[in-house]
C-alpha cells in the first residue's frame, strides 16, 4: 500500500498548520501501513511535540520529518550482507513461507557474492516438489554457482549434510540451503525443517552459521507470526525483505524490528539476479513514506 495513497495533504493542510485532527488521521494511516500501534502513537506523539500548532512550509516538511524518525527506528536493525561470508565455509540456510521468494533471494544473494569472487553451492533441500529442484539448479547454472540435490522426495536434511559436505570438500566460500515453503500449521514439514538443523550440527556445531527467514512485503500482519514461529523452530538470525518493488512498502518491518529486533539483511526489489540491495534505513524510510 502506498503510505500516503488516501492522505490528501493539499486538502489536510491547505490550513498550512498541524492540529489534532489531522494527527488522528495520520496515527490511522501509520496503523494502516501496518507499522504496529505502539510505533503509531509514539511517531504522532514525536511530530505532535515538535510540529504541533506551527506553521509548516509544504508536504515535503512532513514527508522528511516522519521519513527521519523512522530511519531512526530501523537503523539499529540495519544488518550486513557480509555477515554471511564470515567462515568458511559458511553455511546458510534459507527460509520462509510459500512463495516468500526464498528461492529466487538465494539466486541473487550467490550473485552478489559471486561478483565478489566467492566460491558457492546452492543445497536443493526443498525436495518436495521437482519444479523447486529445477528452479534453484537453473540460478546455479544462471549464476555459476556449485550445485547439490537428491531425488525427489529424499530426506531434506540429507540434501543440507550433502551441500554442507560439499561446501567442506571443496573449500568454497559459502552454501546457501533452499528449503521448501512450509505452512506453520503442517507439522511433519516443520519436523523435515527442524531435521536440517539437527543433522547440519552434526556435521558441524556451529551449523548452520546464519539461518534467514524471507519475508514478502505484500503479506502486511501476518509477516509477525511467520517470524514468531520460524523463531520457536530455529535460531533465526536476519531477515531479508523481498517485492519490496512492488506497491507494498513495509511498513510491517517496524512492527517486526520492535518485536523481534533481528537485523534485516537485504531487501529483494525485483526478479532479476541484480534485485538485491542491502538494507538501508534511510532509503527504506524515505520510500516507505514519499512512493
Ligand atoms: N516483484 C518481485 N518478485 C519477486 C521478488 N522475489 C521473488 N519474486 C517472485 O516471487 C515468486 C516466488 O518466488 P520464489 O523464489 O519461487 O519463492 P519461494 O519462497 O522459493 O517459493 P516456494 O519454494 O514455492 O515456497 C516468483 O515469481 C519470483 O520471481 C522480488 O523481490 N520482487
Ligand atoms: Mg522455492
Amino acid at each position: 500500500m502506498k503510505f500516503f495513497e488516501n492522505f490528501k495533504f493539499s486538502n489536510l493542510f491547505s490550513k498550512k498548520k498541524i492540529d489534532e485532527n489531522l494527527l488522528d488521521n495520520f496515527e490511522e494511516l501509520l496503523i494502516e501501513s501496518d507499522v504496529g500501534t505502539q510505533i503509531a502513537s509514539d511517531l504522532k506523539e514525536k511530530f505532535k511535540k515538535e510540529k504541533i500548532g506551527k506553521e509548516i512550509k509544504d508536504e515535503k516538511e512532513i514527508f522528511d520529518f516522519l521519513g527521519e524518525q523512522i530511519s531512526k527506528i530501523l537503523y539499529p536493525y540495519e544488518g550486513k550482507l557480509n555477515n554471511l561470508n564470515k567462515n568458511s565455509p559458511s553455511i546458510v540456510v534459507v527460509a520462509g513461507v510459500n512463495g516468500v521468494g526464498k528461492t529466487t533471494t538465494i539466486g541473487k544473494l550467490g550473485k552478489l557474492f559471486k561478483n565478489e569472487g566467492k566460491k558457492i553451492v546452492f543445497g536443493a533441500a526443498d525436495t518436495f516438489r521437482a519444479a523447486a529442484i529445477e528452479q534453484l539448479e537453473l540460478w546455479s547454472k544462471k549464476i555459476g554457482a556449485d550445485f547439490v540435490k537428491s531425488d525427489l522426495g529424499t530426506d531434506p536434511a540429507s540434501v543440507g549434510f550433502k551441500t554442507a559436505k560439499f561446501a567442506e570438500d571443496n573449500k568454497l566460500d559459502i552454501a546457501f540451503i533452499d528449503t521448501a515453503g512450509r505452512l506453520q500449521n503442517k507439522k511433519n514439514l516443520m519436523e523435515e525443517y527442524k531435521k536440517i538443523f539437527t543433522v547440519l550440527k552434526k556435521v558441524n556445531p556451529e551449523y548452520p552459521h546464519e539461518t534467514i527467514l524471507v519475508l514478502d512485503a505484500t503479506t502486511g500482519q501476518n509477516a509477525l507470526n511467520q517470524v514468531e514461529e520460524f523463531k520457536k523452530i530455529s535460531n533465526l538470525t536476519g531477515l531479508i525483505i523481498t517485492k519490496l518493488d512492488t506497491s507494498a512498502k513495509g511498513g510491517i518491518l517496524l512492527a517486526i524490528c520492535k518485536k523481534f529486533g533481528l537485523p534485516i539483511i537485504a531487501v529483494g526489489m525485483g526478479e532479476q539476479e541484480s534485485d538485491l540491495h542491502p538494507f538501508n534505513s534511510a532509503t527504506f524510510s524515505k520510500m516507505l513514506v514519499e512512493n
